[in-house]
């Protein structure tokens, strides 16, 4: 999803050229480190952060240098509240004037003092004196307006066992969020519950993703089930995959499969587990890392297939198959690894009975394509979907498309370059009807005043990577936005690392269909037509489902109204978010990572000062 400040480099014409195996060019910015500074402390907490980051060598490549430093710091960033949950500190609860806030936490590195300096003398943009912000900002700081107990560690009923009241017809999920009323968790999963023996009793799983605490991760499985085998597909090389291997060493139990990138900036952003049970076999498929930060003030969100009982014995090829063709479209996004290590789990498959799902995989592999293959990643797969599955409605020029999202690429010059052109027309999409709408287009992306007013405050923009150079660069792109946060009080909070995009009735009541994906707002993911439109060229894994009313038995998805508390008697669709979207105001802007934001402090009293 975030190649942005990747994508901030290159030339907008640069999917029609071979640039691939060329650095980016003009590279002078890095992203930012991990700057928030505690108001109310020293910075001492930054320094180890920067110190972290700065502590391991460049990569050869200085493309590489920079996604893989923008990389390691997302994941110091993320990883930092891990420490919370060290047994030696216990569960505790903390002042929100105390400091013990995650920028505070220690450092992985505290070895790396002469970094820890150099680092901590670099030039800092900083638009007032530390000291005076310091004081200012303590004197206006506001009330929490979450309560004291805001950013404990997950309360006692986190983690409460009992099979959780759950939506079984859309099997779509959100995660538990700590610090905010119990209702909002009400029928949500946190990654314990996923991997809870209450699913299935575990023999063994792989977790495909982009991010990974492996040390985490173990403790995430059931204790019983802690020592089976663990397959992590990923797409890190050289040093990253480096310090992967060495994350695991201590569990000998965790085997890698390395996805292969052969297309310049492409990152494995598919989020999936595939759990193989006593009972049977499961797929999620999801949008979180596997890093406690992900797991905790931020809205993720998966779907759960039903448990898949195993065929008799002697069952032909095509048995267990889907109305969606899910397990066909399954094995081929699996086969297109082409990974041995990922083979006994496609023969394992083929032996499943796949054919209750109500879902279409929608998927994205690296390549570039031609004639039928076109259609079988990204967008263009999407398209197809939408056009045979989809139901063409009266007025569908006023049914808005809404694109939700926590990263944004690079997109032209202008929105005729790939938005509007080819983007759109795949969103448009509604049965086999020949009309070329142009409803409504809202994009839903944080705006500055969402993030800081979040459960994580500015920390939460370490995962919302749209950058400057990116976004200086289309700002016509901005005319779409609407805010993450409608709602001052509800669950939107938690910053969405949730990808979802779906057509909705002119009222705001109904859904045409709905897409929940690991997908961003970029070509990278969704992929962009080359060569006079005859290829298209995705250079990211990807993985979601597509949600069409005729799958499941229905006209159209009524928007269910007020989702929280979950209750499992309503058919409608819980739309993670307040519709209609709310526009940005003329004082809005887009959060953008790697900018100061000294003006006013978040809900922890911190600003956001990136080096
Ligand atoms: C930004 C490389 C930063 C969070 C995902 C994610 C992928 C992320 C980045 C990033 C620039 C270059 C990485 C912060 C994410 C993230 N990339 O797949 O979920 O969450």
């Amino acid at each position: 999803m975030s190649q942005d400040s990747q994508h901030g480099k290159w030339s907008v014409s640069s999917s029609e050229d071979d640039d691939d195996e060329l650095p980016p060019s003009g590279t002078t910015s890095k992203p930012p480190q991990a700057t928030h500074s505690k108001n109310t402390s020293s910075s001492a907490s930054n320094t180890e952060s920067i110190a972290a980051s700065a502590g391991v060598k460049p990569e050869p490549e200085p493309s590489l240098a920079v996604g893989s430093e923008a990389r390691r710091q997302a994941a110091r960033n993320q990883s930092n509240p891990v420490k919370f949950e060290s047994p030696a500190a216990g569960k505790r609860k903390v002042e929100a004037s105390d400091g013990a806030g995650w920028a505070l936490s220690d450092s992985d590195d505290e070895d790396d003092d002469a970094e820890k300096k150099k680092m901590s003398n670099a030039p800092v943009r900083k638009p007032a004196s530390p000291k005076r912000k310091k004081a200012n900002v303590e004197k206006e700081r506001p009330p929490s307006p979450h309560g004291r107990l805001y950013y404990i560690d997950e309360p006692d009923d986190f983690f409460e066992s009992g099979v959780p009241r759950l939506d079984d017809t859309f099997r779509f999920y959100l995660n538990k969020v700590t610090g905010l009323d119990r209702k909002y968790n009400s029928g949500a999963l946190h990654i314990r519950d996923i991997l809870s023996p209450l699913f299935g009793t575990l023999k063994g799983s792989v977790q495909f993703n982009y991010c990974f605490d492996i040390a985490w991760m173990v403790e995430q499985y059931p204790a019983d089930f802690r020592d089976r085998p663990v397959l992590i597909v990923h797409g890190d090389k050289r040093e990253a995959k480096a310090r992967l291997v060495q994350q695991a060493q201590p569990f000998p139990h965790v085997r890698f499969c390395q996805a292969k990138l052969d297309i310049a900036f492409g990152t494995h952003h598919t989020k999936m587990m595939l759990l193989w049970y006593e009972e049977g076999f499961r797929v999620v498929i999801l949008t979180s890392n596997l890093i406690r930060a992900d797991w905790y003030q931020k809205t993720q969100g998966m779907w759960m297939s039903p448990l898949f009982p195993r065929l008799p014995q002697g069952s032909s090829d095509t048995s267990g198959e889907s109305p969606t063709f899910f397990k066909r479209d399954l094995l081929e996004y699996l086969a297109s690894y082409r990974a041995p290590e990922l083979e006994e789990w496609i023969q394992r498959i083929r032996e499943h009975d796949l054919s209750h799902t109500r879902v279409y995989l929608v998927g994205s592999i690296p390549g570039r394509y031609v004639g039928p293959d076109m259609e079988r990643w990204g967008h263009l797969r999407l398209r197809k979907l939408l056009y045979e599955h989809a139901r063409p409605v009266p007025g569908e020029d006023r049914w808005a498309v809404v694109g939700q999202f926590s990263s944004i690429g690079s997109m032209g010059a202008d929105k005729s370059k790939w938005l509007a052109g080819e983007f759109q027309r795949t969103l448009t999409t509604l049965g086999k009807s020949s009309l070329r709408p142009d409803p409504p287009v809202h994009l839903l992306y944080p705006s500055v005043e969402d993030v800081r007013t979040s459960l994580e405050g500015y920390p939460a923009g370490g995962s919302l990577p749209y950058s400057i150079q990116t976004a200086q660069k289309q700002l016509w792109l901005h005319s779409y936005f609407h805010r993450w946060q409608a709602d001052a009080t509800g669950r939107t909070h938690a910053m969405p690392h949730i990808k979802t995009y779906m057509r909705v009735s002119p009222d705001f009541t109904e859904l045409a269909w709905f897409l929940i994906t690991s997908a961003n707002l970029s070509k990278a993911a969704w992929g962009a037509l080359e060569k006079n439109n005859t290829q298209v060229m995705v250079r990211s894994y990807e993985l979601g489902v597509l949600y069409v009313p005729s799958a499941f038995d229905m006209k159209m998805f009524t928007v269910q109204k007020n989702p929280f508390p979950f209750s499992s008697s309503s058919s409608g669709f819980p739309v993670p978010f307040d519709l209609p979207p709310t526009c940005y105001s003329p004082k809005d802007q887009p959060w953008i990572w790697n900018i100061p934001y000294s003006q006013a402090p978040d809900t922890h009293g911190n600003v956001w000062v990136p080096s």
